[in-house]
């Protein structure tokens, strides 16, 4: 059983919207069979990385236990993507998104191929990412870098936790 970190982001359709298709795709990726949900963070409004000019987005990040490898997580979680009208053809790079999903980590494999990085490579980077996973596992070490020291070099201005909705799964 392999222990991974998961992102989730989008920025198409309003921010009420995303964030109820943020709960639909982790409660589809997490069915509890071949995926099981360790923990959810909060949800987290967050100004556009990359390309600047587009709206903000909503992004969280859950822990999970699987049996799946690596590739087949992948798989499910495009298959995830596609179901909520994703169309990477034609789509511009780190653009708008109805929704993202990228493997931040699986165990500490640590691997390369022409459909998969692990770590995710920009992690370090994206504030968008380690705030979140900040709030459930701070120690946590990416590439051997803990994940509050990696965040605080970064830059998170503008990024604001989001209050949990009612009915909404409590953060852990
Ligand atoms: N791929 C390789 N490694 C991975 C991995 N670890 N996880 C490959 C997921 N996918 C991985 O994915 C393109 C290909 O990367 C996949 O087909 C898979 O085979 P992608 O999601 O279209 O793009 P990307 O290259 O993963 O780019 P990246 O850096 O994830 O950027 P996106 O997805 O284009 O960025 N700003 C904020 N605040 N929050 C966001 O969520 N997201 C984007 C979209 C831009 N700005 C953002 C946000
Ligand atoms: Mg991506």
């Amino acid at each position: 059983m392999a222990e991974v970190v998961v992102a989730f982001g989008g920025n198409v359709g309003g921010e009420r919207h995303v964030r109820d298709r943020l709960d639909r795709a982790i409660g589809i990726l997490c069915d509890g069979i071949d995926v099981t949900l360790l923990a959810r963070s909060s949800d987290y409004r967050t100004p556009p990385w990359g390309v600047t000019e587009q709206p903000p987005f909503v992004n969280c990040i859950v822990i999970a236990s699987t049996e799946l490898s690596p590739p087949a997580l992948l798989e499910r979680a495009q298959e995830t993507e596609r179901q909520f009208g994703r169309d990477r053809a034609g789509e511009q790079r780190w653009g708008p998104r109805t929704l993202d999903i990228d493997l931040i980590t699986y165990d500490d494999i640590t691997k390369t191929t022409p459909m998969l990085t692990l770590p995710h490579p920009r992690a370090l980077e994206r504030a968008f990412v380690l705030m979140p996973l900040a709030e459930l596992a701070p120690d946590a070490r990416i590439l051997g870098v803990r994940v509050r020291d990696a965040l605080a070099r970064l830059d998170t201005a503008g990024i604001e936790k989001l209050p949990a909705r009612d009915g909404n799964m409590p953060p852990r």
